[in-house]
């Protein structure tokens, strides 16, 4: 029988309206097959990290098991992007929905399409903000524990996102 193993990802959307493109993500992501979404963190407004102008991001980080292969795991986030309406034209540019692969216990990646641990997971406040509400003592190899970097990364222009809209 395949390893069940915990992952998390991260979601994000900044075009339409970013936190109900969020919630039915996670709801794409309860309803997948050999998959169980364990938590998920509030929702928070972020300012844009990319070329500007662009909206505010809606950002959310969400626990899961399951025992489908990162590989696999990766290409069902992205037919969910698809299926969201996801065109890619530009690096770092507005999107309906982006659904990244964080880490995966136990993995280790460094290939043309996936990288585990996520490489920019140490720098961003909107992925470790969310991310310490539901695994703070988490210590991601090479990165460290996600509770303390929150705590030391920059939450300039982060916020908690309305709670009406917060699925
Ligand atoms: N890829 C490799 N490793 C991974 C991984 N661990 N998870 C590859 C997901 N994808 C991974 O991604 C490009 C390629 O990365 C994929 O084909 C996949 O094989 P993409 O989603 O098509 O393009 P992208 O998102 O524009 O590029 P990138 O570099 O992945 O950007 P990020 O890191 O996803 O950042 N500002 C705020 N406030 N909030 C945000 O959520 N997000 C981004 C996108 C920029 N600015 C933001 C936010
Ligand atoms: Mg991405």
């Amino acid at each position: 029988m395949a390893a069940v193993r915990r992952a998390w990802i991260g979601l994000g959307a900044n075009l339409g309206d970013p936190p109900a493109q969020i919630a039915a993500a996670l709801a794409a992501l309860a309803a997948e097959p050999r998959l169980t979404v364990i938590a998920r963190s509030r929702f928070w407004r972020s300012t844009a990290i990319g070329p500007q102008p662009q909206p505010d991001y809606c950002n959310a980080v969400a626990a899961l098991e399951t025992t489908i292969t990162p590989e696999v795991l990766l290409a069902r986030l992205q037919d969910f992007e698809d299926a969201a309406g996801r065109t890619r034209e530009q690096r770092w540019g507005a999107r309906v929905l982006d659904l990244d692969l964080l880490h995966v216990e136990g993995v280790r990646r460094r290939t043309t399409r996936l990288t585990l641990p996520h490489p920019q997971i140490a720098r961003r406040a909107f992925v470790l903000v969310p991310w310490s509400e539901i695994a703070p003592r988490l210590v991601v190899p090479g990165v460290g524990e996600i509770g303390r970097l929150a705590e030391a990364c920059d939450r300039s222009g982060l916020e908690p996102w309305p709670p009406s809209a917060d699925g």
